[in-house]
């Protein structure tokens, strides 16, 4: 079975692809042709996850799923949220994101964070959602290179590294992506 993921996150396309059982194969947005940007205007995880996978549907008329992934800080009230893209600017990249957030997070102690990964899947009729969630804390200060956006800041429960300091297989044992994607599958094998 091919999927086609609405995301130009090679990262997150990465991780899929490390997640696929035998028999499925992933397509990107380039192998439509697609290489803009897709609208994020919705307030919520859930609704920016469907906003993708809707945008593709409607404009190439192909069954395709999208995904939706927020940082949620406990002593932020929840931000960056929605906003976790975006957290420090419309332009911002990772580096700035997280320095924002380690520096509001300077004096707390409490730092108790989740990530929280919506797959939207239209299946050509109907859309539906997966939702995988990863609880951990937000480290004091960014360690590791590898994963990608926040990880560097980002200890699950029941470790003591952040996800940037793992190898694609152990963040997959705790990930919030890899929660949200096999709930998917399941559903992909019981409406084959
Ligand atoms: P698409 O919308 O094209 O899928 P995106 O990078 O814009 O890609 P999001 O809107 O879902 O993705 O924004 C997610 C933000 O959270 C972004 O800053 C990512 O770097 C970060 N992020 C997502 N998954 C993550 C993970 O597993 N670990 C660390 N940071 C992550």
């Amino acid at each position: 079975m091919q999927l086609l993921f609405a995301t130009s996150n090679i990262n997150k396309v990465k991780e899929i692809q490390s997640l696929l059982p035998e028999g499925f194969s992933l397509l990107g947005l380039n192998d439509i042709g697609y290489n803009g940007d897709i609208p994020e205007t919705a307030d919520t995880i859930e609704g920016n996850s469907l906003l993708k996978a809707q945008f593709i549907a409607e404009n190439f008329n192909r069954i395709c799923f999208s995904e939706d992934t927020g940082l949620e800080v406990v002593a932020l009230n929840g931000r960056p949220g929605v906003r976790t893209a975006r957290y420090a600017g419309e332009q911002a990249c990772n580096q700035d994101n997280i320095s924002l957030v380690l520096k509001e997070m300077n004096t707390i102690t409490e730092r108790k964070a989740r990530f929280k990964t919506v797959i939207s899947f239209f299946d050509g009729k109907v859309f539906k959602q997966f939702e995988g969630v990863c609880n951990g804390c937000i480290a004091t200060e960014a360690i590791g290179i590898d994963g990608f956006g926040y990880d560097p800041i980002f200890i699950p429960d029941g470790e003591v590294r952040t996800f940037a300091e793992m190898t694609l297989t152990e963040k997959n044992k705790f990930s919030h992506r890899k929660k949200a994607f096999n709930q998917f599958l399941e559903y992909l094998k019981d409406n084959k």
